[in-house]
């Protein structure tokens, strides 16, 4: 396979400014015919050849300026490109008439069918597959459309932009056309047929235009788009307030799409979405669900502005808009729901999906320099690291200079197709500041370490804070140059308050003496606040000056961060004890603190729920020098069996204090809370492994009404050891809640694929042939074998049955889809983090994919890096 690299850029010998295509569908076969007006870039060679990137496509025939072509005027030179062999004049029309099969299209890039819809997925590189086209980000063309369908079984037909005209064809056949007034990148393009339901709305812009909302389903699913449509017009007048940005078009559709990669695509004007990001109303989704869609309506709402009218040069480029529009998205749910427990999710998804990554052979910098397949690359690297680092620059220019940043930016580049350098220049010349050495978050790969140490002197009242930075090697780079880092920092005294205001430093050198004056008392330092920069932090410090930073800082986010460390310290002391074999433990001072967090009333909710929650198995893992499965899960176990036997009365107390009536539903921020903090509560309790709490638990998996509760419970009781409530939880909710609806099957899946039980590999092997499950829909693939892989204890079993079930299905997937099968490849990137013995399990894994004739570029990109 090729490999691209960002170094290599170069603009096109050719433009596009037009495009121009009819599609006709018909069942089992499509036609689309595309006219592309184009013309040669000034300061090409006139010899220079046109080269169409065109796959899967069967070509019938090509036309330039309206004549055909013969066969010798044309050819394909090398797989997925068609080269245009004759003369072609300064500016032209070149016509191709190709055929394409949706019907059997299970890549899920291009034009495909979804059920009973055809939709498309052009991002990253799916247009090509529908016609041939010079298929890059920076060729930016206006767009018309007609689509033919049969008018029964599609009555729906949609594109970008703006409907012109639609009509009956007769036959039984009819017809639409759209028209996108705006030039963008054939990635943006979409089309979506079919007999879709659909509810509707309007929203009226700040300048007074009105914008017709409409968001489409399945006829079945129409009543789940009412929380959908309220996000959307949360997002669009939030973007008015905090961007000054205004949608462009008369109309904005959403469709939801049940078979898809990604979790939604921001197409001009027709966004398409995965039901799983779309969809909710109490009886079916998750308060976490309910966050996920307002989430991610927001963000591809954004993307109108940061990402299509504002577009990538090139792939290397993605999180130019992805970064930031995920930063965008973050600060619209802060704004929603609460600043604090929003930044708390979002750092633990960083540390959870980020730095495990960072810390792999899959490692890049958040602009990468090179690609096999571009797919790959839609990463937690380039999206949540890329957040993170527009987060720096709000945290280094205050909220007003980067709001200056922004506008320079669209002021500068609306229109067109830019850089991460681009982006950057703007903030620093809206703002007058040197942003040069800022670069290297864009360069580097790698989690960064700020190690502190502090000094007081009583005599001079100052406090004196040394900072080093180190980052260890990555891929192709060896040695890694400082970084500009904004370390936000607070000093606290005994009585809790500040003792001085609050201050960001900027460390730029590998080590900085940083001094305080006026300092009262010796403090206790609250080093990176709101987590201000994606480090790891080192400082030492004492278990009783973590548990006061828990109780007093004035933070949020670090307040549950000394929380995590002291769990974390705890639970690798005890790895080491599992490994020893000698007890384990739990210190008093965790088991206080704990409690005083359980007791407090004039807290938030979710904040108090987090506080308790331990981290993630993967975030412990990536602590680790080597990660011992077993001995991990054990020590988790133990931390909470003994908080659950010492707090058992407090637990017991919240979980009660804190149910709601059934009636009327509420997803407010307290009702949210509630159920957090309950369930956190009843999953300690369910550490007992005591009959009372069973019981408890499987009267909540049987009788609750809300979705968060029924999950939580059911959940739990899918790793128990009581084998009759473990069955007649998963029957009930099967029975009562998964069957007949896709997206909470995935959750019925998941839990059992999770569980921690003896019999976990023979479950998901049978989770396969349940007749509810299909290997062509990504969202039950990644609920099965997706969650199966990040069962920490029985994937990673010693003798490798996980590792070699994992790759027998990655071998069944790719064959239809190799985007989806790349992902759960990429389950066996930090293999280097376990045991030799796990090691050598995983390489042969790797190696045998290798070996796979026929293997996917994709999973082949995933596998061969992941060996380096
Ligand atoms: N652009 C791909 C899906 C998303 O990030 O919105
Ligand atoms: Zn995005």
């Amino acid at each position: 396979p090729v490999e691209k690299f960002r170094k290599d850029y170069k603009e096109p010998d050719y433009w596009v400014r037009n495009v121009d295509l009819l599609i006709q569908i018909h069942d089992g076969q499509t036609t689309v015919r595309g006219k592309l007006s184009a013309e040669r870039r000034k300061g090409a060679q006139e010899s220079a050849t046109l080269r169409l990137d065109a796959e899967d496509v069967e070509v019938v025939s090509v036309l330039l300026n309206g004549k055909e072509l013969s066969s010798s005027d044309y050819h394909f030179p090398e797989k997925d490109v068609l080269e245009i062999k004759c003369g072609l004049p300064d500016k032209f029309e070149l016509e191709t008439v190709v055929k394409i099969k949706p019907e059997d299209n299970t890549q899920l890039s291009g034009l495909y069918k979804s059920s009973s819809m055809y939709c498309t997925q052009c991002e990253a590189e799916g247009f090509r597959r529908i016609t041939p086209m010079l298929d890059r980000p920076d060729v930016m063309a206006k767009y018309k459309v007609r689509i033919e369908a049969d008018q029964k079984s599609c009555p729906v037909l949609l594109s970008n932009g703006n409907l012109v005209s639609k009509g009956e064809m007769g036959e039984g056949r009819h017809f639409a056309e759209w028209e996108d007034p705006f030039p963008k990148p054939s990635y943006l393009f979409a089309v979506v047929a079919g007999d879709l339901g659909s509810i509707k709305d309007t929203f009226t812009t700040r300048s007074g235009r009105k914008v017709a909302l409409e968001i489409f389903s399945e006829h079945a699913n129409v009543d789940q788009l009412d929380w959908a449509m309220q996000s959307l017009k949360d997002s669009m007048k939030w973007d008015e307030e905090r961007f000054g940005l205004e949608y462009d078009l008369d109309i904005y559709n959403i469709v939801a799409v049940n078979d898809f990669n990604m979790g939604a695509m921001e197409n001009k004007g027709l966004n398409v979405f995965n039901t799983a990001c779309v969809l909710a109303k109490p009886s079916t989704a998750t308060d976490s669900d309910y966050e996920r869609v307002q989430g991610v309506i927001a963000h591809e709402y954004f993307h109108n502005w940061t990402g299509n009218r504002v577009t990538c040069r090139d792939w290397f480029q993605l999180t130019l808009k992805e970064g930031l529009t995920v930063f965008r998205d973050q600060q619209f749910s802060a704004d929603m729901t609460s600043e604090a427990v929003k930044r708390i999710e979002d750092v633990r998804i960083l540390r959870a999906a980020q730095f495990p990554q960072d810390d792999s052979p899959m490692a890049h910098p958040i602009r990468p320099e090179s690609y096999i397949a571009m797919d790959n690359f839609y990463t937690a690297t380039v999206y949540n690291k890329g957040a993170e680092v527009i987060g720096m620059y709000q945290t280094l220019l205050g909220k007003e200079g980067f709001r200056k940043g922004m506008d320079l930016y669209f002021k500068r580049h609306d229109g067109t197709a830019v850089t991460c350098d681009d982006f950057r220049a703007a903030m620093a010349d809206a703002n007058g500041v040197d942003l040069e050495q800022f670069e290297r978050w864009y360069t580097q790969a790698g989690t960064p370490t700020v190690e502190a140490k502090a000094s007081y002197s009583a005599d001079k009242q100052r406090f004196e804070l040394v900072l080093s930075q180190s980052c260890g090697p990555s891929p192709g780079q060896p040695t890694k140059q400082p970084y500009h880092i904004p370390v936000r920092v607070g000093l606290i005294g005994k009585d809790g308050k500040d003792l001085v205001p609050e201050r960001v430093l900027e460390l730029k050198e590998a080590s900085q003496t940083f001094v305080f004056e006026g300092v009262k008392e010796e403090p206790v330092v609250s080093l990176l606040r709101g987590f201000s920069a994606p480090v790891n932090v080192k400082l030492p410090r004492s278990d009783e000056e973590l548990a006061f930073l828990m109780a007093n800082d004035q933070d949020s986010f670090n307040r549950w961060e000394a929380g995590q460390e002291l769990f974390t310290r705890s639970i690798l002391a005890n790895v080491k004890a599992f490994q020893d074999g000698k007890d384990m433990e739990l210190p008093q001072v965790i088991v206080d603190a704990a409690k005083r967090t359980l007791l407090l009333e004039d807290i938030d909710k979710s904040l108090q729920a987090y506080a308790l929650t331990l981290p993630s198995l993967l975030t412990l893992g990536a602590k680790m020098d080597v990660i011992d499965p077993d001995a991990l899960v054990a020590a988790c176990k133990f931390v909470k069996e003994s908080m659950a036997k010492k707090l058992r009365a407090e637990f017991e107390t919240a979980y009660k204090s804190n149910q709601l009536p059934s009636e009327p539903f509420r997803n407010d921020a307290d009702a949210v809370g509630r159920r957090r903090i309950k369930n956190v509560c009843l999953d300690y309790l369910m550490a007992l492994k005591e009959d009372k709490y069973t019981k408890l638990c499987l009267d909540q998996a049987l009788q609750s009404t809300a979705m968060t509760d029924l999950v939580a419970a059911t959940s739990l009781l899918a790793g128990s050891s009581d084998e009759a409530a473990r069955k007649q939880a998963l029957e009930n909710f099967y029975e009562k809640h998964a069957k007949g609806n896709d997206l909470i099957l995935c959750k019925w899946f998941t839990m059992q694929a999770m569980a921690d039980v003896t019999t976990s590999l023979s479950d998901v092997g049978a989770l396969l042939q349940h007749p509810d499950f299909s290997l062509k829909n990504p969202n039950k693939c990644r609920s099965v074998i997706g969650a199966f892989a990040g069962n920490m204890k029985h994937f990673h079993a010693a003798d490798g049955s996980g590792y070699r079930w994992l790759t027998d299905r990655i071998l069944d997937i790719d064959k239809m889809n190799p985007q989806m099968s790349a992902r759960l490849v990429s389950s066996f990137s930090t293999f280097r983090r376990y045991d030799q013995k796990r090691q050598a399990l995983i390489k042969a894994e790797l190696e045998r994919l290798i070996a796979t004739s026929g293997l996917s570029r994709d999973a082949y990109e995933i596998a061969s890096k992941s060996l380096k």
